[in-house]
């Protein structure tokens, strides 16, 4: 019996074993599922549940839209005056196209002195990308007609060449198409296209712009400010000149090198915009951003019916750009002090 109970010593052990490897087992189990066990009761589908969820994301909308934060303004799909700002994937261009085939489009550019240059690229790449498949008329004014060589142009495209004086200051030749455009669109193009595009010359479409950028009055969001407060915008804000706005107003930082609209509209924007420059210059004073200037003063004030984001005007030297899924009209870099003097 002794002997026996001493045999059976070993055994005592392994049973041991065996029940201790049993319990860290079931500790291991309890460790891994212990979620499951304790899960939370499925979703709460009553009304009042489904109530709550419509009242949260109204209250998000409502923060998107009423905030007065410039970062969420210029990244959101509309403004708070209910504006589209046109981001990739916010339209169908299928049937804004089929709405638009009869519209006529014009494309307004400067190409003076040095600037020559950048027309023929400028215009190349808007053979590839801009307003494919409709009407559209190129108003060239330069100083140098006999220069400009003509792209290959699909049928329905259409190159006005217009002799320009060449002012001796850069600054004085990109305000000058304000006193331009008060002329054009009044005896010309009035009568020829119902929408206007103007655009910098020293600039290249890369990628699809077309009728969604069609409206009323259409301002294109400064990409170098779109996510900053309106604080920091560049506006002018000295009191004496007439493009002032004062420190609380506005809502974008718009650029210059790219905004439109009907042509009655662009006519009143520039005789605006003109008279500001003409009085500014009475008083011997240049707005910091010259007509840029200008034209954000007016826009504060007359808003646009549609807003570019910064997709139609992208600088690759640019930080941000990976909000920016598409870069479709790119400013080209250039030696200012060799392209201006
Ligand atoms: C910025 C704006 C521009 C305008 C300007 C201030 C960009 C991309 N654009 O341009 O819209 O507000 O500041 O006035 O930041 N031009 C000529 N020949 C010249 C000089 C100018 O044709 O000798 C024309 C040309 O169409 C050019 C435009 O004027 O694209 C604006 O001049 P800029 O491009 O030199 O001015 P920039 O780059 O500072």
């Amino acid at each position: 019996m002794h002997g026996n109970w001493k045999n059976m010593l070993p055994l005592r052990s392994y049973f041991i074993g065996i029940l201790v490897v049993f319990m860290l087992f079931i500790m291991g189990f309890c460790i891994k599922y212990i979620d499951l066990m304790f899960q939370p009761k499925p979703t709460d589908c009553s009304l009042k549940a489904v109530e709550k969820s419509i009242e949260l994301a109204h209250c998000e909308r409502k923060l998107l839209i009423n905030t007065g934060n410039g970062r969420k303004m210029a990244l959101n799909v509309l403004t708070p005056w209910l504006a589209p700002i046109i981001w990739d994937g916010t339209f169908d261009i299928n049937i804004l196209d089929n709405q638009h085939n009869s519209t006529r489009i014009g494309l307004f550019v400067f190409a003076v002195k040095k600037y020559i240059r950048f027309l023929l690229p400028l215009l190349e790449s808007a053979e590839r990308y801009f307003m494919i498949g409709h009407n559209v008329t190129y108003y060239v004014f330069t100083d140098k007609v006999k220069e400009v060589v003509k792209p290959k142009m699909a049928d329905g495209h259409t190159l006005q060449l217009h002799d320009v004086v060449a002012d001796e200051r850069w600054q004085d030749v990109s305000m000058r198409r304000m006193e331009i455009l008060t002329v054009f669109t009044k005896e010309h193009m009035a009568n020829e296209i119902d929408y206007l595009v103007c655009a910098d010359v020293d600039m290249v479409f890369n990628d699809h712009v077309g009728v969604e950028i069609l409206g009323d009055l259409v301002a294109t969001i400064h990409p170098v400010f779109f996510l900053s407060e309106k604080g920091a915008f560049p506006y002018e804000r000295r009191p004496i000149s007439t493009a002032y706005i004062p420190h609380g107003h506005g809502d974008f930082y718009y650029m210059a090198a790219l905004y439109g609209g009907k042509v009655d509209e662009i006519y009143k924007l520039s005789m605006a915009c003109r008279k500001g420059i003409v009085e500014d210059k009475k008083k011997n004073i240049e707005a910091v951003w010259q007509e840029e200037s200008h034209l954000n003063r007016y826009l504060v004030y007359n808003k646009p019916t549609k807003v570019l984001s910064p997709e139609y005007l992208w600088d690759s030297r640019f930080g941000n750009g990976q909000l920016i899924k598409k870069k479709r009209f790119l400013v080209v870099s250039k030696n200012n002090d060799k392209v201006r003097y």
